[in-house]
Formats: structure tokens, sequence, C-alpha cells
């Protein structure tokens, strides 16, 4: 029974990973770290699992920038293949804790293939890298989207920390023969998706509020009733940062895939991974408004800051920007293209962005 490593393991990928590596009959060790309240909600469904809980799953206190415990871990896992996804991964608070950020994300990244060299050298290595070392710039993306080929830019503390995690990757592949890999991972989400990124908070909001200008019962409403019931609707209005930001969307259940097939390739190779399709921030809430319905009941009205998205019936702002919500330096356009993955690894996404955001909206 092959055996797998994974950090991360509480993260929106992780649980995803383990579950796909527990379909496949792996012997699964995940980290996570001490935390003062119930940090595992999105792992708990297979904690419950008698048939896997520590049978085939194994979950340990774990810290990637604790090399001593990283170290004990993998000499005494010895697994076969390892996942690093452990990340201060919010890229708007890694210019806050920089400092912090570059210890988990660069550092973290180097404790794991020191331990895995020395340790356990016939381990395959999976790091997350990310989008966020292009930039979005623009000057940098070829017309059909960044591939494994494109300059990096990053501009954020995230990325210079993600972009250190790359190269070492790489270099411990040349300097040592080690199989390792990275992943160049576009924007991905879920319904496991953490509640501050901005597709989380949006269908969060939507599953909240929008039931209040369309209730579920409104095709049985007289207009006398629906009037009244509109002059009635309370809703606090969903505030956002840069509207205009696009992204290459997909969906974390199509990419874990694709962190394994990563670690299945006769040899390491770095692959980015994408839908090859963007879409802005404003395209995303309007293809909400589409699942529900109401899209042609609101009109988006003024410019930059003052920019609002209305209810018109009502008159009803839905969204506005708040500044609070913008970056030092933003990433303002970011599109993959998966060309090599698709050919060289046969990976190809089930989802698009329609399905992945009904499938959001209809989480509970
Ligand atoms: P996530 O939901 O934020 O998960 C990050 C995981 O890392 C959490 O389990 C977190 O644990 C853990 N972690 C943080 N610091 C740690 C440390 N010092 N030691 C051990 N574990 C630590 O992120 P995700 O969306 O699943 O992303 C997974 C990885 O892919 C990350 O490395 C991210 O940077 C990268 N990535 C993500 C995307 C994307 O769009 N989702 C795209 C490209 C790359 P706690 O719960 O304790 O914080
Ligand atoms: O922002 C804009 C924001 O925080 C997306 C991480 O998984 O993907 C993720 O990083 C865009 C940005 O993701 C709000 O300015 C507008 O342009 O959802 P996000 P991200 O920064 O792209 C990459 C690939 C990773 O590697 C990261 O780990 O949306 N935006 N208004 C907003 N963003 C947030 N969070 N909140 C807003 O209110």
């Amino acid at each position: 029974m092959k055996k797998a490593f994974v950090t991360g393991a509480n993260g929106q990928d992780g649980s995803y990973l383990i579950e796909l590596l527990l379909e496949k009959g792996y012997e699964v060790h995940g980290i996570i770290r001490r935390s003062s309240v119930f940090n595992t909600s999105r792992i708990e469904h297979l904690m419950n699992n008698d048939e896997v809980y520590n049978k085939r799953l194994f979950i340990h206190y774990g810290d990637v920038t604790d090399s001593s415990n990283i170290n004990n871990l993998i000499f005494s896992i010895q697994p076969d293949e390892v996942y690093n996804l452990a990340a201060q991964s919010h890229v708007k608070v890694s210019f806050e804790i920089p400092q912090y950020t570059g210890q988990v994300d660069a550092i973290g990244t180097l404790n794991i293939l020191e331990a895995v060299r020395n340790l356990c050298p016939k381990a395959k290595v999976y790091q997350a890298s990310t989008s966020e070392l292009y930039g979005g710039m623009g000057y940098n993306m070829p017309k059909t989207g960044y591939t494994e080929e494109s300059p990096f830019h990053p501009r954020s503390p995230y990325g210079c920390a993600k972009i250190y995690g790359y190269w070492i990757v790489k270099n411990y592949r040349e300097a040592y023969g080690m199989y390792a890999c990275n992943g160049i991972l576009f924007n991905h989400e879920s319904p496991r998706r953490g509640d501050t990124f901005v597709t989380k908070k949006i269908t969060n909001w939507m599953r909240e509020n929008i039931s209040k200008i369309k209730p579920v019962n409104i095709e049985s409403f007289t207009t006398e009733v629906y009037s009244l019931y509109n002059n009635d609707i309370k809703i606090k209005a969903l505030e956002l940062g840069n509207l205009n930001a696009r992204r290459d969307w997909g969906h974390a259940k199509d990419y874990v895939e694709a962190m394994w097939l990563m670690l299945q390739n006769k040899k390491p190779e770095d692959f980015v991974i994408s839908t090859n399709e963007a879409y802005s921030v404003k395209d995303f809430i309007n293809c909400c408004l589409e699942f529900y319905g109401v899209i042609k009941d609101t009109e988006w009205v003024g410019i930059g800051n003052d920019e609002v998205l209305v209810y018109t019936p009502t008159n009803t702002t839905l969204v506005k920007v708040n500044p609070k919500y913008f970056r030092p330096s933003e990433v303002e356009f970011l599109l993959g293209d998966s060309t090599k993955a698709r050919l060289v690894l046969g990976w190809t996404p089930k989802y698009d962005l329609k399905k992945m955001v009904s499938e959001m909206l209809r989480s509970v």
C-alpha cells in the first residue's frame, strides 16, 4: 500500500486530496496545527469514518516551520509521496504578516525538502506553487495565458515567498536528482474555500441575502404583496475591493487530481493547472445572480470606487466598493494555459465556472 504525507491536511485542497488518496487505496498521513478551537471541520467526515480513521488515515500534529517535527514524521512514516500544501495562503494578509508568510511558505518548503533528502530520499514531492508567481501585470502574459515558460513577477509577500518555494524545489531536483515538482495552480475554489477569499465571500453573501429579495415562493405573490415585501427588504450590502480583477477560477476537486497525476508522471516536471478561461469579480457576481434568476432586475452603476450593484425594483444597493479590501499592489489579470498538463498528464477539468458557482451556492 502506497503511503502519502500531506501538509495542510485540513485546508481546502488538503481535504479533497486526502479523499482522493483514500479512494485510490493509499495510507494517508496528514498534519494539522494545534489550535485553541476545533480546526478539523473539512476532514471531520473522514475522521468520523471508523473504516479509515486510524486504519488508513492518520492525523498528526505538525508545523512546517518546526523542522524537528517534520524530520521525525518523515523518518517514521517513510512516505512514497509528499504533498506540501501548507501555507499562509491569503495574499492580502501576507502584506500584514510578511515575515511569517516567508517562514511558512518559503522556509517551510525547504524544511520539507531537507527532511525528504536526508531521511526518505526516494519519496516524490509535490509543491503547491501558484499563479501568483506571474503577478498578472500583462506585459509578461501571452495572449493565450501563462505557461510554464512565462517569466515571473510576484506582487505580494505571498508571491515572493512562494517563488522561493518554486525555485528551491527546482534546485533540489537539479542538485540532488530528487523527484520534486511544482504545480503552478491558478485559483481554485469550492464550497470548502476559506470564507475570506472573494468567491466564498460572494457566495456566502448571496445564499444569505438573495432569498430576501427573491423569496422561494415568489410566484405566488400578488403585485400588492410583492411591493409591500420589496419595501421591507433589509439588506447589508456586500463590500468588496477590486471588482475588475480577473481570475482563471477552477474547482479544487479537479486540481487535487492534477497534483496526484503529477507525482505519477515518469519524470518530475512542473505544470500549469488552469481552466484557460478568465472572469472578473463582477462576472462572478453576475453568474450568481443568473443562478438565482434575478440578474435582469439588477444593474451596475457608477464608476471606480463609487460603482455599485443595484436591485432596480427597490433601488436597493447589493454590492459596493470598500477600499479597505484593496491590496498595496494588485494582481489584475491571471489567465492560465494548461496545454502541457492536458497533453502530458491527460488532465482536464470537469467543472466550468457555472457548474462551480452552482455547487457553491447550493452548499450549506
Ligand atoms: P488553505 O485552505 O488556506 O489551506 C492551507 C493549509 O495550510 C491549512 O490546512 C493550514 O492550517 C495549513 N498551514 C498553514 N500554516 C501552516 C504551518 N506553519 N504548518 C503546517 N500547516 C500550515 O489553502 P488551499 O486553498 O487549500 O491551498 C493549498 C495550497 O495551495 C497552499 O499552499 C496555497 O498557497 C496553494 N495554492 C492555492 C491556490 C488556490 O486557489 N486555492 C492556488 C495556488 C496555490 P490552519 O488551518 O491551521 O491554518
Ligand atoms: O482574491 C479581488 C482581489 O483573495 C481574488 C489564493 O488561493 O489564489 C488566491 O489568491 C481577487 C483579487 O484570491 C475582494 O483583490 C475584490 O484580485 O480570492 P482572492 P487571490 O488573491 O487571487 C492564488 C492563486 C493563491 O495562490 C492564493 O493562495 O479578488 N477582491 N474584493 C477581493 N478579494 C478578497 N479576498 N476579498 C474581497 O473583498
